[in-house]
């Protein structure tokens, strides 16, 4: 099998959507960790706030297990995820003003129901390290 059509039979088990190209530094580190980790994935960039209409549609076609969501400033973008499927979302603050503060709290104090498991500012590394451990309990 070419290393082309591997790809392509690969299923999609992580979706990371980030708010902004400005979260690359964030969002680099999950990815770094994924690929390290030969865990298929895909990132998207998505505002929650500019492109509701595109992000409800990816969400609701994604293929993914785990969606991993990394915006700054009122980080809506994990809330809404979690609103939009019942699948594990994970949510990685970005520390664009107030040093996160923010965006932590936005992302963290959901209401009953909708939960957005919240990793630390800027640790985007550790939103894949816990989106490894939800993919071995299928295993
Ligand atoms: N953001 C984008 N849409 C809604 C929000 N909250 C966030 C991005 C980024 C910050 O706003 O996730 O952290 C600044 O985005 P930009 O595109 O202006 O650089």
């Amino acid at each position: 099998m070419s290393e082309n059509s591997k790809k392509m039979s690969q299923k999609i088990k992580v979706a990371i959507i980030a708010g902004s190209k400005s979260d690359e530094p964030v969002y680099t580190k999950t990815l770094n960790v994924l690929k390290e980790k030969k865990v298929p994935h895909e990132l998207q960039i998505i505002s929650a706030h500019r492109n509701p209409e595109k992000l409800e549609e990816y969400i609701t076609k994604s293929e993914a297990l785990i969606f991993i969501a990394v915006a700054g400033l009122s980080a809506a973008l994990p809330g809404v995820i979690a609103s939009k499927t019942d699948k594990p979302v994970i949510g990685v603050p970005v520390s664009t003003k107030l040093g996160g503060l923010d965006a932590l709290l936005s992302i963290a104090q959901m209401p009953p129901r909708v939960p957005v498991a919240t990793v630390g500012i800027d640790r985007g590394e550790n939103a894949a390290y816990l989106a490894i451990r939800i993919l071995k309990l299928l295993d």
